[in-house]
């Protein structure tokens, strides 16, 4: 055993040693940037460290070297993973839960450090070390001197080393251990993960500095007018020049301002400043209130189109470069995101600068979950037991300290997942005594008794209109029923964005919209967190399991809108179009244009509204719509632009798209930008004429010809204008998705692969084939064996007009209670034929409830292009309402044309590979294209945590008919 004091690792207390918690703030006092290399040794618990490695004169050349920031575990995954590597739990803890103990497998990082104070460093103050995030428990020295220890892994710690430092050469060093009592408190839905993973500095505390300072900037809706009070040190003053500001700390200034939103984040360049310190400000000038039921920001209803931000790199973990931040913050503005639940802790500081610079509403989460405890009925959850309390306060401190200057910050959560308790009451009860100013969430507590809003996660459409209703079921308390039945209420998680989906979010939205109560929500989540791998050069991530982790969560850590690598997925760009601040309708019959702004407080002045006319894809004629500026909440009726009436018979279908784009550049996105569109048919397709004639069919080498199409002796299509196939056959089946694969109650893919239905091994039995008449007529039964269910399959072909035409008559047998995968044809064509044309929904990828985002139009592709690269590989890439669509290659054509829509996916691999792939890289290109065009498919839910398909998006097996043509060209 070392004889160094380990106590407090297991030790409740949140620290020793710490400075208070205070303001981050952007001061002008000498600073010491104190990242990239540091040396370091990683070992297997307590018993396995080095003692007297905190001595300046300790030997480290044998060391490795590391930078800081990072996480000890990312280090070379590809390679031999010097540092273990990570491990992925959603709720259960991946030790014996024993609390506050921890197990002796505690992997320890022992750090060390010199820096050299410059010369120049000032000369009287304080000097002291500030830890942005370090994950889970460290302990600090300074040449030998030990300052403190800390935990609460994305919070701030700070230590004054002043008596400590040497003019010249100094040694920092840091013992960090990955489990400790505060683990118990930091049981997220993530990777377990450990270092000093924020940056470290050494700041110069200046005499009659400015140690701290909170802004409380109000705006009156009223008046127009804005309040300033800071509280800072005495003797400080604080100015505002652009608005003729000021005035003394503590004292307040009143002036005419244009307020802060997410939607016109407009920010006041402050300064604050003694004979010693500056201190930059931006300040927002916005009030948050809960008024009458309702959520409101300047006397306004504030509606929150939100995701849950977890802080996410594929190579870097929870490190994340500003240049990171920044995307996620243009993208999530790009995406018509307006708001950010910081889940499930506090981020980097920097992205709260640039959410108050560039505009998103925050829900600003303290570092707490103990969701672990669920498996125990909660028996022994922190969040009751009165030794936590300190560690609970100490955590809510230090978020409300370091971030109460951000006007972007709307609302204080006091965590996750952390079911109920007097020390979550306490940690409220001290946020609203130290900022009146922001109401109080969180979601753990559904009688609300110490929060500000009702919040939930994953009720249900008819739930959350019941609570629209003021109807949701009672609490047993009275008095803290009508209490929660008073307040507004958020979904602070819905929208399960794992794998293809989340379906249904448009239903949501609705009800956002109708019921004033309910304002918005926040996607489950931003970013997948996947972990970049290389295996023969091809890239994939990696999720739980993938590190031989005994206990893991599998893929349940790959759930958000974005890649790893941040490329949005289909579910961005449907949430996109279903949250547009702008609802843009055209109406064919009344020949008039729609446009409501549904923003909250800006107008619609910043957008240009382009119009265009496609006559079969072909733009006819486009221009500019003449709008006045509409106000939030407004409307404006135009007429159709006059060019339209002038426009010529169509050729074929023909649709008016409008489009809202940026004006002007933006600091996220340039001007041309789309943030909404609308479309509506202003002519049919033009009815071909009825075909003149079918031809018949004739018996040809052991199985028949019928025009150009020639059938083998089960009567399945073999070539088709000399181009060989696989002909069609019924498929019921997809790759299951993540929500089809999960439920909280029996998950659809158990009931699709039971015995009794074995839709993944469907087998084909010819009933009989009938060749006299025109045409040829296969009769099948579809059923797998040992299964009870089955399904009648007619085939009908015909040929007339060069184009050979299938009719498929469906007929289910036996009891089919169950929505079908998908219901439609496979079959399998060759491979060069992948250039992908289509007339129809596009351009990505759509389904019954995810269907929002795709517009009528043509589009063209490449077959690889046509997949969605999900992470763990499932049904993806169907294109939805195609009119026809055609594969060409290798100088020939195959088209498929609808009678009159279809959807179709066209992939290199078969369903099956997708299946059984479980990474990206596990899927390999056969020598065919395997394309199936439906007639309908499932919608996607979000059961994978969340409701399933609602009912109108469900395909139900009934009898039924669809028909779909074929023709190749040269
Ligand atoms: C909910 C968690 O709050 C979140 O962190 C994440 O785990 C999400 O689920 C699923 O991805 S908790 C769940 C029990 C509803």
């Amino acid at each position: 055993m070392s004889r160094t004091d380990f106590s407090y690792v297991e030790s409740v207390s949140p620290g020793s040693g710490r400075r208070d918690p205070r303001a981050a703030l952007a001061s002008d006092a000498a600073a010491l940037h104190l990242d990239r290399d540091w040396r370091f040794r990683l070992g297997a618990g307590l018993h396995d460290t080095t003692d007297g490695f905190e001595d300046p004169a300790f030997d480290d050349d044998a060391w490795d070297w590391v930078n800081v920031p990072s996480m000890w575990q990312m280090h070379d995954l590809d390679g031999d993973a010097p540092y273990g590597k990570p491990q992925y739990t959603n709720v259960v803890y991946p030790f014996p839960v024993d609390p506050p103990r921890v197990p002796d497998a505690n992997p320890t990082g022992e750090y060390r450090r010199t820096f050299t104070l410059p010369a120049d460093w000032p000369a009287g103050g304080r000097t002291v070390l500030r830890f942005e995030g370090v994950d889970s428990c460290f302990a600090v020295w300074v040449n030998g001197v030990r300052l403190g220890d800390g935990k609460g892994s994305r919070l701030p710690t700070e230590f004054d080393a002043t008596e400590h430092l040497e003019p010249g050469e100094n040694l920092l060093a840091v013992r960090v251990h990955q489990w400790s009592s505060a683990s118990y408190l930091e049981d997220q839905d993530m990777w377990w993960l450990s270092g000093i993973f924020r940056p470290v500095t050494l700041l110069h505390r200046p005499e009659g500095g400015i140690e701290d300072v909170f802004a409380h900037a109000d705006y009156d809706h009223r008046t127009g007018r804005g309040t300033l009070t800071v509280d800072a040190p005495e003797g400080a003053r604080v100015t505002v020049p652009e608005l003729g500001i000021d005035i003394a700390a503590g004292e307040t200034a009143s002036a005419p301002v244009e307020p802060w939103t997410a939607e016109t984040p407009r920010l006041y360049d402050a300064v604050v400043a003694t004979a010693s310190e500056r201190v930059n400000l931006r300040i927002g000038f916005r009030t948050v209130t809960v008024e009458g039921g309702v959520l409101k920001v300047n006397g306004k209803r504030t509606l929150l189109r939100g995701v849950n931000r977890h802080e996410w790199d594929p190579d870097t973990g929870r490190t994340l470069s500003v240049e990171a931040m920044r995307l996620d913050v243009e993208l999530m503005k790009r995406h018509n995101v307006n708001a950010v639940r910081t889940s499930h802790y506090p981020p980097d500081r920097r992205f709260l600068d640039l959410c108050d610079e560039l505009g998103l509403w925050v829900i600003d989460e303290c570092d707490l979950e103990t969701h672990g405890f669920v498996f125990y009925e909660w028996r022994d959850n922190p969040s009751d037991v009165p030794m936590w309390r300190e560690a609970y306060l100490d955590r809510m401190r230090r978020t409300v300290e370091r971030d109460k200057n951000h006007p972007s910050i709307i609302m204080w959560s006091l965590g996750n997942e952390s079911h109920t308790g007097q020390n979550l009451a306490a940690m409220s009860a001290w946020a609203k005594d130290r900022d009146p100013g922001r109401p109080v969430h969180y979601e753990g507590d559904w009688d609300s008794g110490y929060v500000d809003v009702y919040s939930r996660m994953y009720a249900d459409h008819a739930e959350t209109d019941r609570i629209g209703h003021r109807t949701e079921e009672s609490t047993k308390d009275p008095a803290l029923d009508t209490h929660r039945r008073n307040l507004p209420f958020i979904l602070c998680e819905y929208a399960h964005a794992m794998g293809n989906g989340p379906g249904g979010m448009s239903e949501y939205q609705r009800l956002f919209e109708q019921h004033e109560r309910c304002q918005g929500g926040f996607v489950w989540e931003w970013i997948d967190h996947g972990v970049r791998r290389h295996t023969d050069g091809r890239e994939w991530f990696a999720y739980g399991g993938d590190f031989g982790e005994p206990v893991h969560d599998g893929n349940f850590v790959v759930d958000g809108l974005v890649f790893p690598d941040r490329e949005p997925s289909p579910g961005l760009l449907e949430f996109k179009k279903v949250v547009e601040p702008v609802r843009i309708g055209v109406d064919a019959g009344s020949r008039r244009i729609t446009v409501e702004n549904l923003r909250d407080f800006a107008d619609t002045g910043d957008l240009e509204f382009a119009w265009a006319v496609e006559d079969d894809g072909d733009t006819e004629h486009e221009g500019r719509l003449d709008l006045p500026a509409i106000d939030p909440g407004n409307a404006a009726i135009v007429p159709f632009p006059p060019a339209v009436a002038e426009l010529g018979e169509p050729k074929g279908e023909r649709w008016l798209t409008v489009r809202a784009v940026l004006a002007k550049d933006e600091p996220w996105a340039e001007a041309g930008h789309e943030i909404a569109w609308g479309q509506g048919r202003l002519a049919a397709a033009v009815a071909a004429p009825a075909p003149a004639g079918a031809a018949a069919a004739e018996a040809a080498d052991s199985g028949y010809r019928l025009g150009n199409a020639t059938f083998d002796a089960l009567g399945r299509l073999t070539a088709i204008g000399g181009l060989e196939l696989d002909g069609p056959r019924l498929d019921l089946w997809r790759a299951p998705t993540d929500n089809d694969l999960r439920s909280w109650n029996a998950p659809l893919a158990d009931k699709w692969k039971d015995m009794s239905a074995a839709l993944h091994r469907l087998e084909h039995k010819v009933l009989g084939i009938d060749a006299a008449g025109d045409g040829l007529t296969v009769a099948t039964r579809v059923a797998a064996a040992g299964a009870e269910i089955g399904m009648g399959a007619v085939y009908r072909w015909r040929f007339a007009d060069g184009r050979l035409w299938l009719t498929v008559e469906v007929n289910p047998e036996g009891e089919w209670d169950f929505p079908l995968p998908r219901l439609g044809v496979r079959a399998a064509v060759p491979k060069d034929l992948d250039a992908v044309s289509w007339f129809g929904g596009g351009p990505g990828e759509a389904y019954a409830d995810t269907r929002e985002a795709a517009r009528i139009g043509r589009f063209t592709s490449t077959v690889l292009d046509l997949q969605t690269p999900y992470v763990f590989p499932q049904e993806n890439g169907s294109r939805i309402d195609v009119r026809w669509a055609s594969l060409s290659g290798g100088g020939r054509t195959l088209r498929f044309l609808g009678a009159p829509h279809f959807a179709f996916t066209v992939r290199p691999w078969t369903s099956e590979d997708l299946e059984a792939a479980r990474h990206r890289s596990d899927l390999v290109e056969r020598d065919r294209l395997y394309i199936n065009l439906d007639a309908g498919l499932q919608g996607m839910g979000s059961a994978a945590c969340g409701p399933g398909v609602l009912p109108e998006h469900r395909l139900l097996p009934r009898a039924t008919a669809f028909t779909l043509g074929f023709e190749t060209s040269e």
